[in-house]
């Protein structure tokens, strides 16, 4: 995905020591709140269905470089999140800090067995786990779940609430709703929907509503292919695990209208330019029309199901039940924090690519300009 004005990496392992991100391209002079991002954090591992490894983590931001006294100081942006599991993990976390030459045999070869005993061989179907172990030439597929883990969406939804953070003050805002979980969609059932399919020892997905508030027009554009704005944020949505499908607006139901009865006429109302209805989603020609923003993401149900699928046994290539680990039954809440983040990050990209400058009063006065200038046409 190509990105304009910021550019992100995420880093660490499901149990690894921590989670850490770095992003560069962030102004200088906007104020972090902290609650606020820490609060983001917090929904994320919330949502009824979660597993227990949610009891374990209490996921909080520590800044390492990039902010002072709160305000960002144009500096890359360094962040870590702790795994506080990582303690309960000795091998094979950890094993790597063993110097083995400085071990006696038998206890290098204790350590070697302990390795083996732990390896994990046992492909998840629709996990990483078979593409991800034959593509790396893993023997052990902990290699490709640590790193596959939606854990990692931690560090994601630190990012996105940074860029929450700074387009707040533009009045602009990221919403998100779960419409449905599996077959049910009566918010008032899902707890007791829920509650069936983990006493099956089964897993589910669901739909999810982002509504991006307020977003000035002209964010993204038509002139080059990866310009257009509905491409990035559908490919920042489609990067999450477990999601197969991105709708904006009516999405595929806007196959099955008429252009008469379904395009959003245009209006002109307070100063502004409207449309009467926003099937559309907010974005036309690969750019924002001055509408809300809004998508539709589908997320499969997780791949860990103690309810086991048939799979292959990878070093004698015979059928076994899939492996499994404690795992969540739902995170469809959870996944509905991480894209409206996701969606953050994007959005803010397409915001300084636009109104973009090295410091906040710069970018104030572009924002600001245009604004005047639409107002006038
Ligand atoms: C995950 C498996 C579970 C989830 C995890 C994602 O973790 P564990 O194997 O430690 O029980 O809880 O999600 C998170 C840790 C998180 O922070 O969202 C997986 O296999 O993707």
């Amino acid at each position: 995905m190509t990105t304009w004005a910021i550019r992100f990496l995420t880093s660490g392992e499901s149990h690894g020591q921590a989670l850490n991100a770095i992003i560069d391209g962030i102004p200088y002079g906007y104020e972090l709140d902290f609650n606020f991002i820490n609060s983001e954090l917090s929904l994320r591992q919330k949502g009824y269905g979660r597993g227990a490894r949610m009891n374990i983590e209490d996921d909080k931001i520590k800044i390492k470089s990039g902010v002072r006294f709160n305000i960002t100081t144009a500096s890359p942006i360094c962040l870590e999140i702790e795994n506080k599991d990582w303690k309960n993990w000795r091998y094979p976390m950890s094993v790597e800090k063993i110097n083995f030459n400085q071990l006696d045999d038998s206890t290098r070869n204790e350590v070697i067995e302990q390795i083996e005993a732990k390896k994990i061989t046992k492909f998840r179907p629709a996990h990483a786990d078979l593409a991800g172990s034959v593509k790396y030439g893993f023997d052990d597929i902990r290699f490709v779940l640590e790193r596959s883990s939606a854990r990692e969406t931690a560090t994601r939804v630190a990012l996105g609430a940074i860029a929450q953070c700074i387009l707040k003050k533009y009045n602009i805002e990221f919403l998100s709703e779960v419409l449905s979980i599996g077959k049910c969609s009566d918010p008032s059932k899902f707890e007791q929907y829920i509650d069936e399919y983990k006493k099956e020892g089964d897993s589910l997905g669901g739909i999810i509503k982002i509504t991006i508030k307020n977003p000035p027009i002209g964010l993204g554009s038509f002139v080059q292919w990866d310009k257009r704005l509905d491409g990035r944020l559908c490919g920042a949505l489609m990067s999450i695990p477990a999601i197969k499908s991105v709708e904006v607006g009516l999405g595929k139901d806007y196959s099955k209208a008429s252009g008469y009865n379904s395009h959003d006429e245009i209006t002109y109302e307070d100063n502004s330019y409207k449309h009467k209805t926003n099937n559309s989603g907010g974005i036309e020609g690969g750019m924002s029309n001055g509408e809300d923003i809004v998508l539709t993401i589908a997320m499969k149900p997780i791949p860990t199901i103690r309810k086991a699928l048939n799979s292959i046994e990878m070093k004698t290539h015979k059928p076994y039940e899939a492996h499994f680990e404690r795992s969540d039954t739902s995170a469809v809440e959870a996944c509905g924090i991480v894209a409206r983040n996701m969606s953050a990050i994007i959005i803010l990209d397409a915001f300084l690519e636009k109104f973009g400058g090295d410091c906040r009063r710069d970018i104030d006065n572009s924002f600001n300009q245009y604004k005047k200038r639409i107002d006038e046409i």
